[in-house]
């Protein structure tokens, strides 16, 4: 048996985040991915999970602590540890001090993925934003839990701080996001015929209250229209039998990153995010797209970055890659931060329309739905061209109906002539 010390994995630009919840005790026996700890910044959340199975032999932190990448959390007996490639920090010796290690972060050479020898997996980000919202720990916990945002209690605490007594107000006065909305009553199933439970997946449990919150949010409204494909596809095949043979795929989503961008240069208003005090727009001089990925978990999106300065090859290959880290569940948060747009493209599996939700606090996202031959006419005769169906969901605070069919126009146009691309 040996025992390692389980730390902070990469977590961005993160310094100094406190630790609300340490979800572990000694002799504690878990599994990989179980929640060691949660992390709280003043934007989000995060989970660190177990990297791999064993005995919890020492808690190093408290609730409260703050630590950074690197900081030892929790050590770990595990019999595999030492076999596995790359291994953990090895733990301190008997006689060293155990005392937390929180504010000691560990040198930058042992980053967390190193930790168990296995990437860091999917301490996700609970998109919660709370902007410089007043709070302890505690009480953004029981906002979290009763999907409450902070940014709209007006805190009665020292120096406007919030209060638990405010969050509960809140619910009492249904004055909070979402919290005045009447509960769904609880039903006993089981009256009516045979049930079964069945927990949600870790994924699908921290990504619903941010779907959640981006739904309650957000005045969404959704444009449809279709681009006629069919050159595009003719093209899209040659690029994909040539790749093929390299081991990767050519497929539409590469193309419609980077019409997408195109347009997006166009229409700087939906490559932006509204500011916190909603007065204002920060638009965004740099392209990174968040793209949709269907996992056996749930869902993820994964953020590509710099668009604009990447070709259709290196695209798709960057596509295949990350989708497969996706769903091998390799997630680090670095993976799926800063996007300023995204596309969810359900195209591979059927469809002819849907409402994205979007992903806040971006205001756009485009939804791509299955091609299909269909008969067009053209000014003379009917003729079989291939359609492909596009949702574009918009914030209509920020967007107006009207600007967003311009831009779902201008991006039939580029699809539909391919050289505007390379323009
Ligand atoms: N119309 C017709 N065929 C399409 C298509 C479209 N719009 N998009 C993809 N296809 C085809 C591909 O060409 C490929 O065909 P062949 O294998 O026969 O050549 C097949 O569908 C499978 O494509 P794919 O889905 O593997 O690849 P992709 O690059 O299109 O998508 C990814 C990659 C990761 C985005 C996708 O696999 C995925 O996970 N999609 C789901 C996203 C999701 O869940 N969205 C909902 C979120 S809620 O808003």
């Amino acid at each position: 048996m040996s025992v390692i010390d389980v730390k902070v994995p990469d977590i961005g630009d993160y310094k100094n985040v406190p630790i609300i919840e340490v979800h572990v005790k000694p002799g504690d026996h878990i599994k990989p991915e179980d929640p060691l700890v949660t992390l709280e910044s003043d934007k989000a959340a995060m989970e660190v999970p177990a990297p791999q199975a064993g005995e919890i032999a020492e808690v190093l932190v408290k609730v409260g602590d703050k630590v950074s990448e690197g900081s030892a959390l929790v050590r770990l007996a595990s019999e595999s540890a030492a076999k596995e490639k790359g291994g953990a920090a090895p733990a301190a010796k008997p006689d060293e001090p155990s005392t937390p290690k929180a504010e000691t972060p560990a040198p930058a050479s042992a980053p967390a993925k190193d930790v168990g020898g296995t990437p860091a997996r999917t301490p996700l980000p609970l998109g919660v934003d709370f902007g410089q919202v007043h709070a302890s720990p505690s009480v953004r916990r029981l906002a979290r839990e009763l999907d409450i945002d902070l940014t709209r209690i007006t805190g009665t605490g020292e120096k406007g701080r919030i209060t638990k007594d405010d969050v509960k107000r809140a619910i009492g006065g249904g004055s909070a996001g979402g919290g005045g909305i009447p509960e769904i009553p609880a039903q006993d199933f089981a009256k009516f015929g045979p049930i079964e439970a069945k927990p949600l997946s870790r994924l699908k449990r921290i990504g619903g209250p941010h779907l959640h919150r981006a739904w309650l949010n957000i005045p969404h409204v959704t444009n449809n229209d279709e681009a006629d494909i069919t050159d595009l596809e003719a093209y899209r095949k040659s690029l994909d039998a040539a790749a093929k043979e390299k081991g990767y795929r050519v497929t539409l989503l590469a193309f419609m990153m980077k019409a997408c961008v195109v347009v997006l240069k166009e229409f700087p208003t939906f490559n932006a995010s509204l500011a916190p005090d909603k007065e204002s727009l920060i638009l965004k001089r740099y392209y990174h797209l968040g793209i949709a990925v269907d996992t056996a978990d749930g869902l993820v999106v994964p953020v590509v970055r710099d668009v604009d300065r990447k070709g259709i090859v290196e695209l798709s290959q960057e596509i295949g890659g990350v989708s497969q880290k996706m769903r091998e569940g390799k997630i680090s948060p670095a993976d799926i931060q800063g996007g300023t747009f995204s596309i969810s493209s359900l195209g591979g599996i059927g469809g002819t329309g849907f409402t994205p939700i979007i992903n806040a606090p971006e205001v756009a996202i485009l939804g791509v739905s299955r091609a299909e031959m269909k008969p067009k006419w053209d000014g003379d005769q009917f003729v079989p061209r291939l359609m492909l169906p596009l949702s574009l969901s918009y914030d209509h605070r920020v967007i107006d109906g009207a600007e967003a069919a311009r831009f779902i126009r201008r991006l039939v146009v580029i699809l539909e002539d391919v050289r505007q691309l390379v323009l």
